[in-house]
C-alpha cells in the first residue's frame, strides 16, 4: 500500500477507480456515525461494496483522531464521498452502521425521510430513546442488530457469502482494523467466535498484518506522553476493598485535545481500577490570552474511565449533573470553575461518590461451603484418604475431635498420596499436618482472600469463627466470584 511498492500482478487490484465518481448526487450512500471510527468506516465501506459500486460513503459528522491519519494516506481506496455533494431529495437506499441513534448522524439524521429505503445495521447497545424509528424515515425501515464485537463482523459475514465479491487488499485490512480495534484484538468481553473468524476469512483475504499494526493502537502524541508522564507521577490512588481508584489533575497553558487517550493509557500503565481525570486550561480565547491570569475562568475536562472487571461503576450518571455523558466506564463532562483547588474538591469527590457507587464487598461467609470434611488428629493417614477420597475434596481439615471442632491443622492431597507412597498409611494424621494454618475469618473480604491463596500459593482456606472451622473456600470459588474460567463455571 505504500505509493513505491511495486504491485504485483497477481493482486487483486482496489476497486476504485474502477468508476469514476458520478458527477451526480449519490442515490444510495451508507453514512457512518458522528466521530466516525474503524468499525463505523469499514462497516460502512463493506456495506458500501456489497450494494454496488455506485454506492457512496458517507461520513456526516467528524472522524476520530486515528481514523483521521489512517484516511489521510488510504482515503483513495475506498468510495468516500463528500457530505457536502448529497443531494438528499434524490436519496434512494441509506445504511446507517455502527449505531441507531439519529443524535449520532449530525444534520445528515434529516435525510432519512427522503430515502425509499432505510437500513440500520448495528452490533451493541440497548435501544434508546433516540434510535431510528419509523416516523423517521420516507420509506421502509429495516434494523438489523446483533450480539457480535463489531458491526464490522456482521458485514465481513454477508462478504463471506459472496464469492463474486473480491475485497481488495486495501478493505480487507480496514475491515479487520475494524474488529481489532472494536474488540481489543480479541479480548473485550464482547468478542464473539463470529468476530475471530470473521478476522481469521480477512487474514486469508490478505489483510495487511503491518497496517494492522501501524494503525490498531491508539498511539499518542507526543504532548500527550508528556501529560500522561505528568499523570503518572502526580497520580493520588485510593484504595478500598481491595479496589485501586485515582485522581488525577493536570494543568495545562492551553486547551489539549485527545486526553481521554491519556486517561486511557494512565489506567492501563498504573494498572488501577478506574480513574477521574482532569484537565484544566485557562477558558476564553486561546491566542488572545497568552499569558493567563491567575483567577481566570477555567476551562475543566473531567474524564472518567474504569476497567471492565470493575462491576458497579458508573460515571455516566455520576456525570450526568455536570452535563456530562458517555458509557458506565468511559464518560467525561466538560465545565467552567474559577480556580483549580475547586477543581480537586470536585475530583476528589467523584472519587468518593465512585466507592459509594460500588456494591459491598464480597466476604468469606458470602461463598464459603459449609460442608466440611475433617478428620482428628488421631486417625490414620488411610482413614483420612479413605474420607478425603468419599468428599471429592483436595485437603481435609484436622479438628481436635468430633465434638470439639476447634481447628488444628490441615492436610492436603499431596500429604496422602506421599504417606500412601511411603507406606505410612497406618500411622496418625496429627504426624503429617500442616500445624501453621493459613486462615481466613467469615468476614474476610474477597480480594484478601484471593491475595492469600496466590501469596502462599495454597488451594483451599479453612475459614476460622472463633477458633472453629466453618467454612472452607478453594482456589475455584474465588475463580467463580470472580467469573474468571473456572472447572464448574
Ligand atoms: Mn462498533
Amino acid at each position: 500500500m505504500t505509493a513505491n511498492a511495486p504491485t504485483p500482478a497477481n493482486l487483486p487490484q482496489p476497486p476504485l477507480p474502477t468508476q469514476p465518481p458520478s458527477q451526480s448526487s449519490p442515490v444510495d450512500i451508507v453514512l457512518t456515525h458522528a466521530t466516525c471510527d474503524f468499525d463505523s468506516l469499514a462497516a460502512a465501506v463493506g456495506l458500501a461494496r456489497l450494494r454496488g459500486p455506485h454506492c457512496r460513503v458517507v461520513i456526516p459528522a467528524g472522524v476520530h483522531s486515528a481514523v483521521r491519519r489512517y484516511l489521510s494516506l488510504h482515503k483513495s481506496f475506498f468510495p468516500i464521498a463528500d457530505s457536502k455533494l448529497v443531494d438528499p431529495h434524490v436519496l434512494r437506499w441509506v445504511a446507517v452502521v455502527d449505531t441507531r441513534s439519529r443524535k449520532r448522524l449530525g444534520t445528515a439524521s434529516e435525510w432519512l425521510k427522503h430515502a425509499d429505503e432505510v437500513l440500520v445495521l448495528d452490533h451493541h447497545a440497548p435501544p434508546s430513546e433516540s434510535d431510528i424509528r419509523d416516523e423517521d424515515v420516507g420509506g421502509s425501515l429495516e434494523y438489523v442488530i446483533d450480539d457480535v464485537g463489531a458491526a464490522s463482523t456482521l458485514v465481513v459475514e454477508r462478504l463471506m457469502k459472496r464469492p463474486d465479491i473480491h475485497l481488495s487488499r486495501a478493505e480487507a485490512t480496514l475491515l479487520a482494523l475494524a474488529i481489532h480495534t472494536d474488540t481489543g484484538s480479541l479480548s473485550f468481553e464482547n468478542t464473539t467466535p463470529r468476530d475471530a473468524a470473521a478476522l481469521a476469512w480477512l487474514l486469508a483475504q490478505r489483510a495487511c498484518q503491518r497496517s494492522i499494526s501501524q494503525f490498531a493502537r491508539n498511539y499518542l502524541t507526543t504532548q500527550q506522553q508528556r501529560l500522561l508522564s505528568h499523570a503518572l507521577d502526580s497520580m493520588e490512588v485510593k484504595v478500598v476493598n481491595g479496589l485501586s481508584v485515582a485522581s488525577i489533575v493536570l494543568e495545562t497553558p492551553a486547551f489539549v485535545k485527545g486526553m481521554a487517550a491519556v486517561a486511557q493509557s494512565a489506567l492501563e500503565l498504573a494498572d488501577i481500577d478506574a480513574l477521574v481525570l482532569a484537565s484544566v486550561s485557562p477558558s476564553g480565547r486561546r491566542k488572545a490570552q497568552p499569558k493567563p491570569q491567575e483567577n481566570s475562568t477555567k476551562q475543566v475536562s473531567i474524564i472518567g474511565r474504569a476497567r471492565s472487571r470493575v462491576d458497579g461503576v458508573d460515571f455516566s450518571t455520576l456525570f450526568q449533573p455536570y452535563g456530562g455523558g458517555g458509557h458506565a466506564k468511559a464518560a467525561s463532562a466538560s465545565l467552567k470553575m474559577s480556580d483549580v483547588s475547586q477543581v480537586t474538591a470536585l475530583v476528589e469527590d467523584l472519587v468518593g461518590r465512585i466507592f459509594d457507587q460500588l456494591p459491598p464487598p464480597v466476604l468469606a461467609r458470602d461463598f464459603m461451603s459449609t460442608n466440611i470434611v475433617s478428620v482428628t488428629p488421631m486417625q490414620t493417614m488411610g482413614e483420612a484418604s479413605a474420607v478425603l477420597f468419599e468428599s471429592g475434596h483436595t485437603g481435609l481439615a484436622v479438628v481436635r475431635s468430633q465434638d470439639n471442632g476447634d481447628l488444628v491443622g490441615v492436610i492436603s492431597r499431596q500429604d496422602i498420596a506421599l504417606s500412601e507412597k511411603r507406606k505410612l498409611l497406618h500411622t496418625p494424621v496429627k504426624g503429617w499436618l500442616a500445624r501453621k494454618v493459613i486462615s481466613v475469618s467469615p468476614i474476610t473480604p474477597l480480594h484478601e482472600i484471593e491475595s492469600k491463596l496466590v501469596d502462599n500459593n495454597i488451594g483451599r482456606l479453612p475459614v476460622i469463627d472463633e477458633g472453629k472451622v466453618v467454612g472452607i473456600i478453594t482456589r475455584s470459588d474465588v475463580l467463580i466470584q470472580r467469573h474468571l474460567c473456572s472447572p464448574f463455571a
